[in-house]
């Protein structure tokens, strides 16, 4: 509805890692948007290098990250028309688009034609647009042609390679120039964020100038929102990159994963500003797409803990939460999405088939019932203080949000029988990260919150507000 759509939904942010745009507009406008999911992060949209492939097996998911040129045809998951359509769709349904801009570096070593059909080489990108008029060549990379070495060596770790791959020289006006061009097409197509990958890897002050004058959000309104991927340390401290951005709290991810891995979560209901970043500074996340192949604490293939936790997330008001959605990739890290296999003029394995979540290469994290009605309780308890309410033993939590929530986590392999304190208004409320439904009476709450699971309770979420209460939460 207009309104939605001129507001947005809410601060959830869902990844769709590798879903074609058709598919992402789909989810759109049968999930996202009804569910109150405020965004939807895609992979990178630009032309990318094509790798080939163990015979019958399809094409490493992260041909992606090694742009070949800022064209958005024709990468594996659809054409820039299904972009602008899917990107047009989500805004009709309030949702979001955000990208994931890999603006520090171009290819690898070796030369070979790009998925739209340019030519190319390591320090070789004649034609950025398809237009002809723009390229790179050697003289745009640098300063360093070499790996990173030492990691404590700002200076290397920011002007240097990032595990070989050509590193843009984001000192010249002239790269700066044309990154700025890439986003603000992306924006004029109503792109309305950016993930900006690698974004330790260039100086925080090019961060600075790259972004100083990107334009206006048509539909939404205001700048981009903008989150800078920066794994912080003592050498490249997170809140370098604060100026100019949203940073991705690792720090939050490394720990919340390991407590609730752990069943360690009773102290959880204060969190500390991760790695200096504030509420309002921090992107939070259960695990990535990098996490959950390189160094996995907590991911789906963890089950209802993993699904605990990305509940808890979304209930606790720090930092913006990005909900991981992925496709089961086994025991091999390299593997790409379902794809299609052979098309004509196509490489077998290189088109990504449609994401269908009951299919179950396509996990679809977002859709679980302990996951799917959580964006709604954000919204409904939008920046309300936590006030802790319960906890027993270190597996136990439960806290209100004001009087416009209250949640309870279960970190334990035994049923909680809690009966609680709550500022939420008597009544008869749906279970947001379940199903069934519990009552709020004279202040006071009485739930069986299951083993590794959550009763979370908001205001807009009672019987009266919903004919689905009682029924089951259905995970769509
Ligand atoms: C290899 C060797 C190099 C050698 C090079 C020679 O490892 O030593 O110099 O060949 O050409 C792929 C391969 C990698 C290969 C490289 C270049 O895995 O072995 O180098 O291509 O051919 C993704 C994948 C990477 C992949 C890359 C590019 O994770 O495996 O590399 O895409 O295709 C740090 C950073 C952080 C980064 C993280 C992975 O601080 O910023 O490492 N995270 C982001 C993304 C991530 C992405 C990139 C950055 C790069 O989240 O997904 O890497 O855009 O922590």
């Amino acid at each position: 509805d207009a309104t939605a759509a001129a507001t947005g939904n809410g601060e959830a942010v869902v990844h769709l890692f590798q879903w074609t745009w058709d598919a992402v507009a789909n989810e759109c406008t049968d999930f996202l948007g009804p569910r109150g999911f405020g965004a939807v992060k895609v992979s990178p949209p630009q032309e990318h290098v094509v790798i080939p492939y163990a015979e019958g097996g399809n094409h490493p998911w992260w041909q992606d990250y090694q742009p070949v040129s800022y064209r958005i045809d024709n990468t594996r998951r659809g054409t820039a028309e299904e972009f602008e359509a899917m990107v047009s769709t989500c805004a009709d349904s309030g949702v979001k688009v955000y990208v994931d801009a890999v603006i520090n570096h171009m290819t690898g070593d070796g030369s070979g034609t790009g998925s739209a059909g340019t030519e190319w080489a390591k320090y070789d990108h004649p034609d950025l647009f398809g237009d002809g008029g723009a390229g790179y060549d050697r003289a745009d990379f640098g300063p360093c042609y070499e790996e990173i070495a030492d990691w404590n060596d700002k200076w290397e770790v920011q002007n240097c390679q990032l595990v070989g791959l050509a590193d843009l020289d984001t000192a010249d006006p002239r790269v700066r120039a044309q990154i700025r061009r890439y986003l603000n097409d992306l924006v004029d197509m109503g792109v309305a964020g950016f993930r900006v990958d690698a974004a330790k890897h260039v100086p925080e002050e090019h961060i600075g100038a790259i972004l100083s004058d990107l334009h206006e959000v048509p539909v939404f309104g205001g700048r981009p929102e903008i989150y800078q991927e920066v794994i912080g340390d003592q050498t490249i401290p997170y809140t370098a990159y604060t100026p100019y951005g949203d940073v991705t709290a690792f720090d939050y991810q490394r720990d919340i994963s390991g407590r609730f891995a752990n069943g360690d979560i009773s102290g959880l209901a204060h969190l500390p500003d991760y790695g200096g970043l504030s509420d309002e500074q921090a992107t939070v996340f259960i695990d990535n797409h990098d996490s959950q192949r390189y160094h996995p604490t907590l991911t789906f293939k963890d089950g209802d803990r993993y699904y605990l936790a990305t509940a808890f997330m979304l209930a606790h008001p720090y930092g913006t939460p990005v909900v991981m959605s992925s496709y089961d990739f086994g025991d091999n890290v390299t593997e790409g999405p379902p794809s299609t296999g052979s098309e004509p003029g196509n490489p077998a394995g290189w088109i990504t088939e449609d994401a269908d979540c009951s299919d179950s290469e396509w996990v679809c994290e977002h859709r679980h019932p302990a996951v799917a009605g959580m964006a709604a309780f954000r919204n409904a308890t939008g920046d309300t203080p936590v006030v802790q309410r319960a906890t027993d033993g270190a597996s136990r939590l439960a806290f209100d949000r004001g009087d416009r929530g209250f949640a309870a986590f279960n970190a334990s392999g035994g049923t909680w029988n809690l009966t609680a304190d709550t500022a939420l208004p008597d009544g008869s409320y749906e279970n947001a990260a379940g199903s069934g439904t519990l009552t709020v009476a004279d202040g006071r709450v009485s739930a069986r919150v299951p083993a590794n699971g959550a009763v979370a309770l908001h205001v807009g979420g009672t019987c009266d507000d919903s004919a689905e209460c009682g029924g089951g939460t259905d995970p769509g």
